[in-house]
């Protein structure tokens, strides 16, 4: 089978050629439909050696939709069932695992994994073997390329959207920062699941253009002049959450200084930008901050059956498996608008 494979640190992945994978026990084998393209794949490329846990070589690809094509003898599953895959696999074992917390493993630091593609061979392939059927979840007749998006950044979007949202009433406002492939999901959830203002903030206008298409009552270009923005459309208190979808220096300082009084900044992006967190300090009092990671299986669900319930609209950009790298060369120049799908042949 073709899989695209990290062959070491600091190599560029290679497309090449695999012996399709046998499940044994409780595994499931699942042909690839559809595999999405995240920034976390060309951070893993960039890494220097001993900087993740993960002993290349193997496959990447942590955003999967395909359909069950063979499994073990102790797999509950059915052949022809068309799934996508829960991609944080943890140890299975610890409390947070069999609660399908795995994003949140109580063991992660002894593994030498985060996940499928993540340390382990993953779905940029023909074929994925997925350890266990309790990683699946069903999704009927929706389309692959807009399916396998919902398990990275449409989970992490809902999971970081879940994590404020009890706070996001009828009079408050949220500034979504970075409307890529996360951030567009991120409106359309804030949209479809609060009653909130959604203000989008981003560089590029082909990105202010998707914010508003997926829902944004707001869209306004990143400049040093963002933070009154946010305040003047809040008459003065700031907003009452940021999603930071970037989580570089700027967007950082932007949240900061547009966040309310009481609010929550919600780190999702891992541009590698800091914060200061002191008392008296640039925060504002009884700021929350949360770095949320990915999402459980049973939230997923939930993704999955928003995007069935025809509330969400995955913009994705499709490609043939074997032309990955033209991907992430659009990828990293920010020549996307969405997400970008792999589609092998
Ligand atoms: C995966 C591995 C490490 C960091 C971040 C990620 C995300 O892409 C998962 O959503
Ligand atoms: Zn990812
Ligand atoms: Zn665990």
């Amino acid at each position: 089978m073709t899989a695209v494979r990290l062959p070491d640190w600091g190599r560029s992945p290679v497309v090449t050629e695999l012996a399709r994978p046998l499940p044994r026990d409780g595994q499931v084998l699942v042909r690839v439909e559809a595999v999405g393209l995240c920034r976390s794949d060309l951070h893993v490329i960039d890494a220097d050696r001993g900087t993740m846990p993960f002993r290349p070589p193997f496959t990447l690809g942590h955003e999967v939709a395909g359909r069950i094509t063979a499994h073990g003898p102790a797999a509950a599953v059915t052949v022809g069932r068309r799934v996508v895959i829960h991609g944080p696999w943890g140890c299975g074992s610890c409390l947070r695992c069999t609660q399908g917390r795995d994003n949140y493993c109580d063991r992660r630091a002894e593994l030498s994994w985060a996940g499928m593609g993540l340390g382990l061979d993953g779905g940029m392939a023909e074929y994925v073997l997925v350890p266990s059927a309790r990683h699946l979840v069903p999704i009927g007749d929706l389309d692959a390329g807009e399916a396998a998006p919902l398990t990275d950044a449409g989970l992490t979007s809902y999971h970081a959207v879940a994590g404020i949202r009890p706070r996001l009433g009828a009079d408050s406002t949220v500034a979504v920062i970075g409307v890529g492939g996360l951030g567009h999901l991120a409106v359309q959830m804030l949209r479809a699941l609060t009653p909130c203002r959604v203000i989008a903030v981003d560089v590029r206008e082909e990105a202010l253009a998707l914010a508003e298409r997926s829902g944004a009552h707001l869209s306004t270009k990143a400049t040093t002049d963002t933070s009154r923005v946010l305040r003047a459309t809040t008459s003065g208190t700031g907003v009452d959450a940021v999603l930071d979808f970037v989580g570089s220096r700027s967007t950082l300082d932007l949240g900061t200084r547009g966040l309310r009084a009481d609010g929550d900044l919600v780190l999702v992006g891992s541009g590698g930008g800091e914060l200061t967190v002191r008392k008296p300090g640039s925060l504002p009092p009884g700021s929350r901050i949360s770095l949320p990671f990915w999402g459980s299986r049973d939230e997923l669900a939930d993704v999955v059956a928003l995007s069935r319930s025809g509330a969400l609209k995955v913009e994705a950009e499709r490609f043939p498996l074997t032309a990955v790298h033209e991907a992430m060369s659009a990828l990293r120049d920010g020549r996307l608008s969405g997400r970008a799908v792999l589609v092998p042949g």
